[in-house]
């Protein structure tokens, strides 16, 4: 794959101990892509980490919520939202980078879900589809027009962060081995990668750009 490594960008979704096994919302075999995620991040000269950093009574937790379940869907002002376990919260362990992620090559963290009402999936805008979190300003202004994600989860913060990307128009792909979904709902897999095609998300491998 040609990759113009000057107008592109690596942003390594929330590889955070609370969505690697043991913790809060583990996703299955999340702590597998670390490797591969250190080998892009090392790759790419423009590298982005992001970070959920909830506050410790955070909208997106079921705990917030009377009688709802964690992995439930609940109506939220009007709108049909996944509640969690509680996770990724400020300052907390499951909220550290999981100890073997190479911090050194990301030049920028982004935190994201800090505002106590908002939940944030993507990268570029929290879930009401408006609130900026300043990355698209950022990358546009070192001429970015390429974004690489992987990370986790497959199905939610980087399948959001992936359609935002192509919304803004930048060359978008996700890579498929570098990234682990939640896989809950049933289906959301299968609904991330059809959403993502509509939209020219390339879907690829790890080997595609380090071979
Ligand atoms: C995520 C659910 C809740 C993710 C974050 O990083 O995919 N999923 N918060
Ligand atoms: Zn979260």
């Amino acid at each position: 794959m040609k990759l113009e490594l000057d107008r592109s960008a690596f942003i390594a979704i929330d590889v955070q101990n609370d969505f690697c096994p043991g913790g809060a919302l583990a996703v299955k075999d999340g702590a597998d892509i670390i490797p591969l995620v250190n080998k892009l991040s090392a790759f790419f000269k423009y590298s982005i980490a992001t970070q959920d950093w909830h506050p410790q009574t955070h909208v997106s937790f079921a705990s917030s919520h009377l009688g709802a379940n964690a992995y439930s869907s609940i109506i939220i002002n009007g709108q049909e939202n996944v509640v969690w376990p509680d996770h990724c919260v400020q300052g907390s362990r499951g909220a550290d980078f999981h100890p073997s992620l190479r911090m050194e090559p990301y030049r920028l963290v982004i935190r994201k879900g800090t505002r106590p009402e908002l939940d944030s999936y993507s990268a570029f805008y929290e879930n009401d589809g408006k609130t900026a979190t300043g990355l698209d300003g950022y990358l546009k202004g070192l001429g970015i027009n390429t974004v690489v994600l992987a990370g986790l989860a497959f199905d939610y913060c980087v399948f959001f962060s992936a359609r935002d990307a192509a919304r803004l128009g930048y060359k978008t792909m996700v890579v498929e081995d570098a990234s682990k979904p939640v896989g809950s709902p049933p289906g959301s897999v299968e609904e991330a990668v059809k959403d993502m095609q509509s939209r020219a998300v390339a879907i690829i491998k790890s080997g595609d750009i380090l071979s």
